[in-house]
């Protein structure tokens, strides 16, 4: 199975890396039974450091991290009662990488590739776009900040995979607490309409919209407010979920492989058997009535991995109904 890699879009500034370090602070303790962990001691260290840092309101304006200036890559493990689901790979790297008139063009490549390579992207919009009272004017700073750069990326995605489905995308209003009193949900739709509309006419696309929040005073007195994250862990249920609806398929293929090697097993003895007696050779038959019982076993451990799976795709299912923007396949579910 190809290694699962998630890749997180977005200008420079509008908390992609706050979005990962507080989705890992949130996760790393467990919610509904999941965990996330980062095998890699170092990796883990790092990520520990930040995050106390982010939780510590009486840092102010230092308790958040410097501006990223190099792709970083991290490992995680998701897991369910301590059990490890699936590995993923994260990939954060500088938003000023994106902007094309600034970037050299190995940062160009270096996101082209990973967004080429992902399982499922994440798109930060800044929720500051979304203050004020005017939708219309809204609709221009996400697209002159965000869909502007973002989109020349989807649309080569497209053109270079023809033919191919587009990953699954969440659209992440991140700082929601700066701007939840000004907005709602059906705003932010017409807004994300608005402005990524050749996404939302895709008719082979999951999206979800889901709005984030470090924290609902965070901003508050100098950035002294307390860190107490809002639906920081849905982008990753809804990736996990699709990289299991992935792996269970693979799973289910070689299934079917292993059935189609017995049939040729069976075959092959019958033809055997129907030689004449003095050509017929036992040895043979035995053989391959051996490959036959390997590949039986080899099926009996597919399927208990899939139920396996399956559990924890269905228990994830369950989770993304929380998400009430979401479209599959260019249609809002109901
Ligand atoms: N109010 C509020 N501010 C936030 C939140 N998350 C991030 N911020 C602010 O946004 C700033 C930028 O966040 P980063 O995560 O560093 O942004 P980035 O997208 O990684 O930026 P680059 O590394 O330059 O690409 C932080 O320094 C915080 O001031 C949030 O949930 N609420
Ligand atoms: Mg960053």
């Amino acid at each position: 199975m190809d290694k699962i890699k998630f890749t997180i879009l977005g200008e420079t500034g509008s908390g992609k890396t706050c979005y990962l370090l507080g989705m890992y602070y949130e996760m790393s303790a467990g919610r509904d039974g999941y965990s996330i962990v980062a095998p890699n001691r170092d990796e883990s260290r790092r990520l520990v450091a930040n995050f106390k840092n982010l939780t510590d309101a009486s840092l102010g304006r230092k308790r958040f991290p410097e501006m990223t200036d190099a792709l970083q890559k991290y490992n995680f493990e998701l897991q369910h009662a301590f059990n490890t689901i699936l590995p993923f790979e994260w990939i954060d790297y500088p938003g000023k990488w994106l902007d094309v008139s600034e970037s050299a063009s190995s940062g160009l490549t270096e996101v082209e590739n990973s967004i080429y390579n992902s399982t499922a992207l994440f798109i930060c919009i800044d929720g500051e776009n979304l203050t004020g009272n005017d939708t219309a004017e809204k609709i221009e700073r996400v697209r002159d900040k965000c869909s502007r750069h973002i989109s020349p990326y989807l649309a080569q995605l497209s053109g270079k995979n023809r033919g191919r489905k587009f990953p699954p995308i969440a659209l992440i209003i991140t700082k929601y607490d700066l701007c939840n009193r000004e907005t709602d949900e059906e705003e932010i739709l017409e807004v994300l309409q608005g402005s990524f509309s050749p996404l939302f006419e895709r008719d082979d696309t999951f999206i979800v919209i889901v709005p984030v929040s470090l924290g609902s005073d965070l901003q508050d007195d100098d950035s002294r407010g307390k860190f107490s994250p809002i639906n920081l862990h849905l982008p990753i249920y809804m990736g996990i979920w699709f990289a299991l609806k992935n792996y269970i398929a693979d799973l289910k293929r070689q299934i079917e492989v292993d059935k189609r090697t017995i049939s040729n097993y069976n075959e092959m003895i019958r033809d055997e058997q129907d030689r004449f007696f003095l050509f017929k050779s036992n040895d043979k038959i035995l053989s391959w009535r051996n490959r036959i019982s390997e590949n039986e076993s080899e099926i009996r451990r597919l399927q208990n991995e899939i139920s396996a799976m399956k559990q924890s795709y269905d228990r994830l299912e369950r989770e993304l109904y929380s998400i009430n923007l979401t479209f599959i396949n260019g249609r809002r579910r109901k």
